[in-house]
């Protein structure tokens, strides 16, 4: 309850900070985009992570705000990389079961996109499995509405919803994130390193991109560009930092 109370003043004290995690291509070790990340730096306790704020805020409404707030400073962010040694960068941003289902989703993008003259293929929204189930029909014609728009959709935890195969039958998108619970054990887990090769040869089979996450050795990194995974996103390349930290970062490597 103390953390409720607390969040709603966070926003309006503009404590909250996102935090970026590179996206990096695994056949030319380039960076080319990133995911957002949301932070909190609360008065007392430090640095508070998603996952004991997110949970709440999901039930007690506030992620709608604060949702729109990520929406509106990930907008800024792809408008400040329009600029030489920026511009390629996507930004990938995680959506929440509340806000997939508001009404509130496609009029601020549309706001956004055409406020800063964005180009909507460098924003990228990940969908949870289990959020977008919530409501399927709901959810598909979302995504129909955010393709239409160029925008990128990402299934994010792949396989760990309870039916990731009826997913890329009912919904149109354009990447799966797998899982990093598949991607920990593949050097060692005879089961997860066939699950991880088969996911990705059948999210090529229908066009779709893949991205690993939770990347953490060089292993794990060999063994999926040898499956010819497309990009991939972990501590072995950078654990979440603060956007300077980002630019500094992307620009330090060409
Ligand atoms: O580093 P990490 O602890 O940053 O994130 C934990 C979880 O919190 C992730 O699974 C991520 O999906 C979720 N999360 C992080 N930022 C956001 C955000 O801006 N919105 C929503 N809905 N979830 C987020
Ligand atoms: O949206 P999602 O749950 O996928 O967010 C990514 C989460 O995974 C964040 O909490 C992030 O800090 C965390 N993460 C990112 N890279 C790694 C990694 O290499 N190892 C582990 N254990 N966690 C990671
Ligand atoms: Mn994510
Ligand atoms: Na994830």
């Amino acid at each position: 309850l103390m953390l409720e109370n607390r969040l709603w003043q966070a926003l309006e004290h503009n404590e909250f900070e996102l935090y970026l995690q590179p996206q990096v291509e695994l056949a030319s070790g380039r960076i080319i985009g990133a995911e957002a990340l949301l932070r909190w730096h609360h008065p007392e306790l430090g640095m508070v992570g998603p996952d004991r704020f997110i949970p709440i805020a999901e039930e007690s409404g506030l992620i709608l705000p604060l949702g729109d707030w990520v929406l509106q400073r990930a907008g800024r962010l792809l408008a400040s990389w329009r600029t030489p040694g920026l511009a390629h960068l996507r930004l990938a941003v995680n959506l929440s079961a509340r806000q997939c289902h508001g009404a509130g989703l496609l009029p601020l993008l549309d706001r956004l996109l055409a406020a800063h003259g964005i180009d909507p293929a460098l924003l990228e929204l990940e969908i949870t499995e289990s959020a977008a189930m919530q409501d399927p029909e709901r959810s598909r014609a979302l995504l129909v509405e955010l393709r239409s728009r160029g925008i990128k959709v990402a299934i994010d935890d792949f396989g760990t919803g309870y039916s990731s195969l009826s997913y890329l039958k009912l919904f149109e998108i354009d990447r799966i994130k797998i899982d990093r619970g598949f991607v920990k054990d593949i050097e060692s887990d005879p089961d997860d390193a066939v699950i991880v090769a088969a996911t990705i040869a059948l999210a090529h089979s229908l066009g779709l991109g893949v991205v690993a996450e939770g990347v953490e050795t060089l292993a794990q990194r060999d063994f999926l560009s040898a499956k010819q995974c497309d990009e991939a996103q972990g501590y072995l390349y950078a654990r979440p930092m603060p956007v300077a930290q980002f630019e500094a970062m992307v620009r330090s490597e060409r």
